[in-house]
C-alpha cells in the first residue's frame, strides 16, 4: 500500500466517523510512525499488565504451545498485527532452539514497525525464514486461503481482537473460520474482566502516555489531512464498565469549535462536551469466551492463563 492509499483511507474514515450524530473515530487509525512509537511506550507502562501477562503465558508454555503447532509437523505460523513482535519472539526463539520445522509470516498494516522487527529478527534468530507483509486483516485471510499442505497457524495476540465489538469479533472469526483447513490452528489472546480499577488504570495511565496515544489521532488528521484540530482543546476520557466488560475511550471536546481539514475542504463543528468514540478493548469472562467459539464455530482445544488469570490465550480448531 502506498502513501496515497493510506491517505485516502484515513479521509474515508473521516468522511465515515465526524459527520454523523454520534462521532466516532476507528482504532487502525491510532497506529502511525508516533502512534506505533506510543504504544511501543504504552506495552512498557507499569500499569499496563496485559504485555507481562501475555509475556508469562508465552515464556512459561512455549515447550506445550511448541508441541501442538507441530503435531502435524511442519506448519507456518501467520501472525496477524504482528506489530514489533517481542512477545513473539519468546515462541520463535524456543521454536527455533528445538529445530522446528516452520515460517513465519507476519502481517501488520504498519510498515515501519515491520521494518523493525525485520532488523530485530535478522540480528537475533538469522536463520529464521521470516516474510513479512504490510496489510489489513483482510490481506492475512486472503493468504490463508491459499492453499498448503503445512498446517497454519494463525496468531492474533495481544488482546488485539479487544478492539472489535463482540459481535464483530465473532463475525471476525467466522469468517477467518471460513479461511482454514481442517488442520489448521488460531491461536487467539484475550484479556480478562478482573478489579475494575486496575482496567481503568491500564487506559488512564499517570504519566499520560494513553492520552498522548489517543490525542496522537488528532495530531495524524492534522498531519495527513491538513486539519488545525488545536490538540489542548480535547481531553482523553476512559471509561470500563464491569457489565459489559468494555473499556472505551474518548476524546471530549472542551468547548465548541470548528474543525477545518484542508484536503476534504470541509468543516466539522464540535459542540461543547461532544464526544469522538475511539476505541474499545473488550475484556471478557469464561462465558463470553464460550460465547465467542460458539458463534465463530470454532472448538476451544486449549485455554493457557498466567499465574494471576489476568489474561488467556486460546488455542481454536475448526
Ligand atoms: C493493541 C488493541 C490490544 O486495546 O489494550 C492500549 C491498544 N489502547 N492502550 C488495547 C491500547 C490504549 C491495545 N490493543
Amino acid at each position: 500500500m502506498n502513501l496515497s492509499t493510506i491517505s485516502a483511507q484515513v479521509a474515508q474514515a473521516v468522511e465515515e466517523g465526524l459527520f454523523k450524530e454520534q462521532k466516532t473515530l476507528p482504532s487502525w487509525l491510532f497506529y502511525d510512525n508516533q502512534g506505533d512509537r506510543i504504544f511501543q511506550e504504552i506495552m512498557g507502562m507499569p500499569e499496563y499488565y496485559l504485555t507481562g501477562c501475555e509475556y508469562e503465558i508465552l515464556q512459561m508454555n512455549a515447550a506445550a504451545i511448541l508441541k501442538r503447532f507441530q503435531q502435524q509437523g511442519a506448519f507456518q505460523l501467520i501472525e496477524l498485527g504482528a506489530g514489533d513482535g517481542l512477545k513473539t519472539e519468546i515462541l520463535l526463539k524456543h521454536f527455533t532452539q528445538q529445530q522446528a520445522d516452520f515460517t513465519y509470516h507476519p502481517i501488520d498494516i504498519s510498515a515501519a514497525v515491520l521494518t523493525q522487527l525485520q532488523d530485530r529478527l535478522s540480528t537475533s534468530l538469522p536463520n529464521l525464514p521470516f516474510f513479512p507483509q504490510q496489510g489489513d486483516y483482510d490481506k492475512a485471510l486472503e493468504k490463508l486461503n491459499l492453499s498448503s499442505n503445512k498446517r497454519k497457524v494463525i496468531l492474533f495476540l495481544g488482546s488485539n481482537i479487544g478492539n472489535f465489538s463482540a459481535t464483530e469479533a465473532g463475525a471476525f472469526l467466522l469468517r477467518i473460520k471460513k479461511s482454514m483447513h481442517a488442520n489448521d490452528l488460531l491461536f487467539v489472546g484475550i484479556d480478562l474482566k478482573k478489579d475494575p480499577r486496575m482496567i481503568q488504570r491500564a487506559y488512564d495511565d499517570s504519566q499520560g502516555i494513553t492520552k498522548s496515544f489517543n490525542i496522537n489521532l488528532l495530531a495524524r488528521l492534522n498531519r495527513e489531512l491538513g486539519a488545525n484540530f488545536m490538540l489542548d482543546q480535547f481531553s482523553h476520557y476512559p471509561t470500563y464498565n464491569p457489565e459489559t466488560g468494555e473499556a472505551k475511550s474518548y476524546l471530549v471536546s472542551l468547548r465548541q469549535q470548528d474543525v477545518y481539514f484542508e484536503a476534504l475542504q470541509k468543516t466539522v463543528r464540535f459542540k461543547r462536551w461532544e464526544h469522538i468514540h475511539t476505541e474499545v478493548s473488550i475484556k471478557y469472562d469464561q462465558q463470553m469466551i464460550e460465547q465467542l467459539a460458539k458463534v465463530s464455530g470454532l472448538t476451544i482445544e486449549h485455554q493457557y492463563y498466567d499465574c494471576k488469570h489476568y489474561f488467556s490465550d486460546l488455542v481454536l480448531m475448526k
